[in-house]
């Protein structure tokens, strides 16, 4: 931003205001069923979102007890990109697990 200092012939600039927010992040959400493996639910959790095979336990169980669970945060590219990879892998395995994201 330029001030009267870099320009000094009389005009006078106010510095404006800093607009820029930062990104959004993304909640990923895995959504419980009736069908899906409990088994097939904690791979997926392990491959897709990093979680070690305890960790990943213990958000299947949530989500299979109270209807939801969070795997992650993300970008808004990173989580659809995750979205998207969980749901292909589910359809393609017969399964049908859903797979969600919310702005946090
Ligand atoms: N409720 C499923 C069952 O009893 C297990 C399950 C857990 C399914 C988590 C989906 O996101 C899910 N087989």
């Amino acid at each position: 931003m330029a001030t009267k200092r870099d320009y000094d012939d009389g005009t006078v600039l106010t510095r404006q205001e800093q607009k820029l927010k930062p990104p959004s992040m993304y909640q990923v959400f895995l959504l419980n069923d009736d069908y899906t493996p409990m088994e097939f639910v904690v791979a997926i959790i392990q491959e897709y979102f990093s979680k070690d095979r305890e960790t990943a336990m213990q958000i299947m169980l949530k989500v299979h007890r109270d209807g939801k669970g969070m795997c992650g945060v993300y970008s808004k590219d990173v989580a659809s990109t995750k979205v998207e990879l969980v749901l292909s892998h589910a359809r393609k395995a017969g399964h049908p697990l859903q797979c969600v994201m919310e702005e946090v």
